[in-house]
């Protein structure tokens, strides 16, 4: 850059030396070599130019690329909390408009910034050498613009911000609407969800506009700026030429010079517009990056009962492995407000217990369990597995021991394969048939053509309901858990298969403590101990038969359960 700068600022004196000593004294043999001069320079300020736009362009890349790394690693590292408080669409666009801005902006910074000051500060200087009086035009016409490009940068800043949310907001109503594309159809809704979308591209479009047109005024204006200086210089300088004091090639110099100062402060301008628009980005992208993960992983190794020395493998064996234990939980979504979710919650499970949830829906049951593999932390009072604190176990040994099917099964593209042995990549071609056995999902995956190979859709499309929730039971089942946590994940399997899996697990599973969520008392009726509850509270504990005796609500719930199947049977 400095190579391509420094032979721009060449070529006028270069200019001046052949219209003054060659031109105006007659001698050919002057302009010839001067000539030479100037493509020598020429060519110099090319391959300068080059050299710089390659490493600007190779650096700004590259530049972006680590961005969007680090910026999906930090995603990785988000607890369910911060994926709570960004959503899917503003994480999409910073992580790639807001990432493109800045990295426009490096680019522009190493090529456009630099050589506009250097050009800009080189021509005052050179002007300053052929004539400090006429050089006084700057004195006007620099603060002029320096005033203009103020009161521009002011407007588009904010601008810019605003921007910024109306492409998350457009971002957002898209992936929503993917998401969700079958139930918009199955509702036909698409026309409602074209209006929305029109309307959050249009807000996008009008704030777009006004930027644009900001930024468009700025090239005109200065360009105004930039000639009324040169018919001031042409005024002033023209005389002194008459007079003697200049020479005309001289003053032909100097008005490059004067064009090359006020070009540089057009496009000092628009990089400064550029900066405008990265810093909003950029402040997006560092909102991201500074948003401190809310579990924090242990500093120290645990301290395992009583073993100060060596924590981790100590745990794995002690009597209490499989262990979890609530201590007066209380727990809500949002950090200090409202009711919490969970009130109170104490209880413990032995290692190789059943547990059972029971309760309504709403009542808090997912909740409860998310808490045991740290998905988020209680608000107040502790849980323990192994008999740890789980805020003290690293956060991979602890969801290695404990296994959790979520509510919601989530398949990914790929094999079914791939899906089952998610959690556990090496593993064999007999430990996944073991556990797809387990599940209940052997067979079906056997009926395919293709078998384990089978590929299943972005979302497992191609897999009926039931299906993909038993893949996801195999899929915790692999890993063979010391705790595994099974969310309402038979809701939509047969209740005859749904009995099979059961005696599977029991089998697999000796020595695991289980927790089962249901809906249907005959999913838990079994269990070693069934919780109920009701409203974020344990308000009845047992097994079925003390519950029985014991529990109204419990009662309430066989009832209301055996009078349906009653009824179903009669039909
Ligand atoms: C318990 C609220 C929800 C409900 C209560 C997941 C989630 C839930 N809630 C939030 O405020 N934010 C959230 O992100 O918490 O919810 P749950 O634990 O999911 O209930 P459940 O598992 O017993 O219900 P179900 O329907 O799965 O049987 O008030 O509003
Ligand atoms: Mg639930």
């Amino acid at each position: 850059m400095v190579l391509e700068v420094v032979m721009d600022l060449l070529q006028p004196s270069l200019m001046a030396s052949i219209v003054n000593d060659g031109v105006m004294k007659g001698d050919l043999g002057h302009i010839g070599l001067m000539s030479i001069w100037m493509i020598l320079a020429a060519v110099c300020g090319l391959l300068g130019g080059m050299g710089c736009a390659y490493y600007a362009i190779r650096a700004s890349v590259g530049f972006g690329t680590d961005l969007r790394n680090a910026l999906f690693r930090k995603v990785q590292a988000f607890a369910f909390r911060e994926l709570d408080k960004f959503s899917g669409g503003t994480l999409v666009t910073r992580l790639t408009n807001d990432v493109m801005q800045v990295q426009m902006l490096v680019q522009i910074f190493l090529r456009m910034l630099i050589r506009s000051s250097m050009l800009f500060f080189g021509s005052i200087a050179m002007a300053f050498l052929i004539s400090p009086k006429l050089s006084l035009v700057f004195a006007v016409s620099l603060p002029l613009f320096f005033i203009f490009l103020y009161a521009l940068l002011s407007k588009s800043i904010p601008l810019y911000r605003t921007l910024q949310a109306k492409l998350d907001r457009v971002n957002s109503v898209l992936l929503e609407n993917l998401n969700g594309i079958r139930v918009v159809k199955a509702f036909v809704r698409a026309a409602f969800e074209k209006v929305r979308f029109k309307r959050a591209n249009e807000e996008n479009y009008e704030v777009g506009l006004k930027a644009a047109r900001l930024l468009a005024i700025n090239n005109p204006i200065m360009t105004l700026l930039l000639n009324a200086s040169i018919v001031c210089i042409l005024w002033i300088g023209g005389a002194q030429t008459w007079e003697g004091g200049l020479a005309i090639g001289s003053l032909a110099a100097f008005i490059t010079y004067v064009t090359q100062t006020l070009n540089a402060m057009v496009s000092l301008g628009n990089t400064l517009m550029n900066i405008s628009r990265a810093k909003a980005s950029s402040d997006r992208i560092i909102e991201v990056l500074d948003t401190p993960s809310s579990m924090a992983e242990p500093v120290a190794a645990p301290l395992a009962a009583g073993t100060p020395s060596a924590p981790s493998a100590p745990s794995a064996l002690s009597a209490l492995y499989g262990q979890v234990e609530f201590r007066h939980v209380f727990f809500g979504y949002e950090e200090g407000g409202e009711e919490p979710v969970l009130k109170d919650v104490s209880f413990l499970a032995k290692p190789g217990e059943t547990i059972g949830i029971l309760g309504s829906t709403g009542a808090g049951k997912s909740s409860l369990v998310n808490l045991m593999p740290r998905l988020y932390d209680p608000t107040e009072g502790s849980v323990l597995v192994n008999g740890v604190d789980v805020k003290s176990i690293p956060l991979e040994e602890l969801r290695s021991q404990v296994g959790i099917v979520l509510q919601q099964a989530v398949l990914f593209g790929g094999t079914i394969r791939d899906n089952i042995r998610y959690g556990k990549p090496d593993a064999s071609q007999d430990e996944i048939e073991a556990a797809a056995r387990a599940a209940e999902a052997h067979d079906f995956i056997q009926s395919f053509p293709e078998g384990y190979d089978t590929q299943i859709g972005q979302r497992g499309v191609t897999l009926s309901g039931g299906q993909k929730q038993r893949i996801s039971i195999a899929r915790a089942l692999l890993a063979q858990p010391g705790i595994l946590i099974l969310d309402d994940s038979t809701s939509a399997v047969d209740l005859r298969t749904e009995a099979r899996i059961r005696t599977a697990l029991r089998d697999r599973l000796q020595g695991s403590t289980c927790f089962i969520i249901a809906q249907r008392i005959s999913s838990v009726a079994d269990a070693d101990r069934i919780l109920v509850i009701e409203d974020g509270r344990i308000v009845a504990q047992g097994n079925h038969a003390e519950l029985m005796v014991s529990s109204e609500v419990y009662r309430d719930i066989y009832e209301s359960q055996l009078g349906l199947e009653e009824a179903s049977h009669a039909t």
